[in-house]
């Protein structure tokens, strides 16, 4: 009688899936094509050998490390001093969000770096600087700024800016940083009262002073819609 039992619902089963799919066929018709994946206006996972295409680079940058890769199996390593590498040009917008994950080995004992520009033309708007001594970041929207808690060295930080141009005193930038893939519910910078003007149209990852340190950056992404969570 069990075994009767378990037959016949397993008969239900099948018949009621074979059901769902003849449903399916006949009210939906073809099955739909997936969506494109997410296009963003910069994205760069430093997968590909040596230095991307229309990426420029000043100094010798190493776009195939492999020692402490933050994604994937390669990352971007700077360690030369004032070292940078530019974007791709992307269409100018007033709003401008940008990820990066980022990794140092050391914090500056005299000499503050920046690591991250969001830039129009050659103007800088706003960019993330490491403070010497402290370790704290701070986001500068022109001359305005605000300011993190301190990193801590060999973590990979998830960074997440966001920049919005303004009229001399009230544009924004604000900062999210975490040490995972999930952008966090507040920023750790937000400053209100930035003094830049401008549409960005490309970004600048550097390592811009003379002291000894592994800059290391990876999943490089643009936008101009708002960018949340990313891939893991
Ligand atoms: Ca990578
Ligand atoms: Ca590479």
């Amino acid at each position: 009688m069990k075994k009767q039992l378990l037959l016949l619902a397993a008969l239900l089963c099948f018949a009621s899936l074979a059901w769902a799919n003849f449903g399916y066929q006949i009210v939906e018709g073809p099955v739909v094509v997936a969506a494109p994946a997410t296009s963003y206006l910069v994205e760069e996972n430093a997968e590909g050998t040596g230095t991307p295409s229309g990426w420029a680079d000043t100094g010798t940058h190493d776009w195939d490390y492999t020692t402490t890769a933050l994604r994937g199996s390669q990352s971007l390593s700077i360690t030369e001093n004032y070292g940078t590498t530019t974007s791709p040009t992307f269409s100018a917008t007033a709003n401008v969000n940008a990820f990066i994950r980022f990794r140092t080995d050391s914090i500056p004992a005299s000499s503050s770096a920046t690591f991250l520009q969001i830039r129009d033309g050659s103007t800088v708007l706003c960019y993330l600087r490491l403070i010497a001594g402290t370790g704290v970041i701070r986001g500068y929207h022109g001359t305005a700024y605000g300011a993190s808690s301190a990193i801590s060295v060999d973590t990979t930080y998830y960074i997440w800016a966001e920049y919005a141009s303004g009229s001399g005193a009230d544009g924004t930038l604000d900062v999210y940083i975490d040490t995972d893939n999930t952008k966090p519910a507040s920023p750790s910078i937000s400053v209100t009262t930035g003094t830049t003007s401008g549409d960005p149209d490309n970004i600048k990852l550097l390592k811009d002073n003379g002291e000894a340190h592994n800059f290391i950056f990876d999943q490089i992404i643009v936008d101009d819609a708002t960018i949340g969570d990313v891939d893991a």
